[in-house]
């Protein structure tokens, strides 16, 4: 296997971290168990927890102004796939990758699959892309593709999302993940009946194609680029069109693509409630969908949705198996660096919900003791889960301190010298 960071390199920065954690480890296990908690069990989850991390997410993001590249960021997907590989290596929370499509063409994807497998990676959800022309497209989107007037064009979205689950079967993935930029910038531009009509009939050919052991992850987004309405505008569009599939459909929720201040937590309890919930795209957001760093703006928002996905477990409902991906813009950090800090973010919020008293919070709801109820879980939220993450990744061979351990090896200034340079453009969101 081939290892990016030299193990030496990290264990020298652990050495150097080692007593200190054993300290807060050992401080931290007997608070948790004066209220009946064993830190080892929570840690052993956070060992058996992880997120895909998306491929594009690894170069640098832009906005619809600018791109500002970095030295040694990566410009195609063996480039990514390496680091991918850094940041699996040092978190240990980030064993697999979340491939575009055509973004991430190769001609071989047997070949890519043993390449990440070298890499100690493994794929995860593909997307399919329907929201931008190719060269040499035949059919243009730009008024929509599987909900399109025009039936070539609709015909041409399905067969796109065909090829992208056979090329998954060839990476070892098990997700189609479905995001249409469809709809409509003015009132009165298209009819909201007809175009779902026609996105749920040119969806059902696609799920016809799934293998059996497949899903179709629906994502919903209210507003860009459509700005008036889109097709599959928010959770009802999309647990109504998942229900109309099929059960290989499901929902995937993307924290970014709500109305400001919704209440996603909630979102999550419906959809499990009706055996819905597919999977996460985890990112924060201060305005829209602005792809900001997991946990950056409002990481209690984070632990909320890990409390009920906590709760999903306990109560589980038919094919509960939610797939955890993050999918950020990484526009003004080294995308890797943006990527160790969110998974850490994201394991740490499922550690502060597993520390949730739950029969004190249940308890405390039936009796309508309002104050009790909030209080098991502000309990779970204050405590610092730092030391359990260090631990878990430090017996798996990762890092103690991610980022001081990534900038001591200087993998950004190596590639800049190995890799070419990107050029200046505007992004790609
Ligand atoms: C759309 O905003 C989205 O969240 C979808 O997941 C896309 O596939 C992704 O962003 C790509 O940038
Ligand atoms: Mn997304
Ligand atoms: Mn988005």
């Amino acid at each position: 296997m081939t290892k990016p960071i030299s193990d030496e390199l990290i264990a020298e920065a652990n050495a150097r971290e080692l007593v200190a954690l054993e300290e807060d480890y050992t401080a931290l296990g007997r608070k948790l168990a004066r209220t009946g908690i064993d830190i080892d069990r929570v840690k052993d989850r956070i060992a058996g927890f992880s997120v895909a991390v998306p491929s594009w997410g690894a170069g640098r993001g832009g906005t619809r102004f600018a791109k500002f590249p970095i030295p040694g960021e990566p410009t195609n997907i063996h480039e990514k796939l390496e680091d991918c590989a850094v940041i699996n290596q040092l978190s240990r929370l980030t064993p697999r990758v979340s491939p575009h499509f055509p973004w991430d063409k190769v001609s071989d994807y047997k070949a890519l699959r043993e390449e990440a497998a070298d890499l100690g990676l493994g794929f995860d959800a593909v997307n399919s892309n329907t929201f931008q022309d190719q060269p040499g497209q035949a059919q243009t989107y730009a008024t929509g593709s599987l909900s399109s007037t025009v039936e070539a064009t609709r015909a041409q979205a399905v067969e796109h999302n065909i090829e992208c689950i056979e090329i998954g079967r060839q990476l070892g993935s098990t997700d189609l993940t479905v995001w249409v930029g469809d709809g409509t910038n003015f009132p009165g531009q298209q009819d909201f009946a007809r175009s779902l009509d026609r996105y749920l009939e040119a969806a059902s050919e696609v799920y016809s194609a799934l293998p059996d052991d497949w899903r179709m992850l629906l994502e919903h987004k209210m507003f860009e680029p459509a700005f008036y309405s889109t097709v599959i505008n928010d959770w009802g569009s999309s647990i109504l069109a998942a229900q109309e599939l099929g059960p290989k459909a499901k929902c995937l929720v993307d924290l970014g693509h709500h109305a400001p201040n919704v209440n996603i937590e909630q979102i999550v309890a419906r959809l499990h409630r009706f055996g819905k919930l597919g999977g996460f795209h985890f990112n924060d957001s201060k305005y829209g969908d602005d792809d900001l760093d997991s946990g950056s703006i409002n990481p209690h928002q984070l632990f909320l949705v890990f409390n009920e996905l906590v709760e999903a477990e306990l109560n589980p409902r038919e094919g509960f198996k939610p797939s955890y991906m993050i999918d950020q813009s990484h526009n003004v950090t080294d995308p890797i660096e943006s990527m160790l800090s969110s998974a850490e973010a994201i394991g740490q919020c499922f550690a502060k919900a597993l520390l949730v008293d739950r029969d004190a919070l249940h308890a405390a709801q039936e009796a309508n003791d309002t104050m009790m109820a909030f209080q098991a879980l502000r309990r779970a939220y204050n405590v610092d889960v730092a030391p359990i993450l260090a631990k878990a990744r430090v017996e798996a061979g990762g890092a103690i301190d991610v980022l001081a351990t990534y900038r001591a090896s200087r993998w950004r200034d190596r590639k800049a010298q190995e890799r070419k340079a990107v050029g200046l453009g505007a992004g790609i969101v």
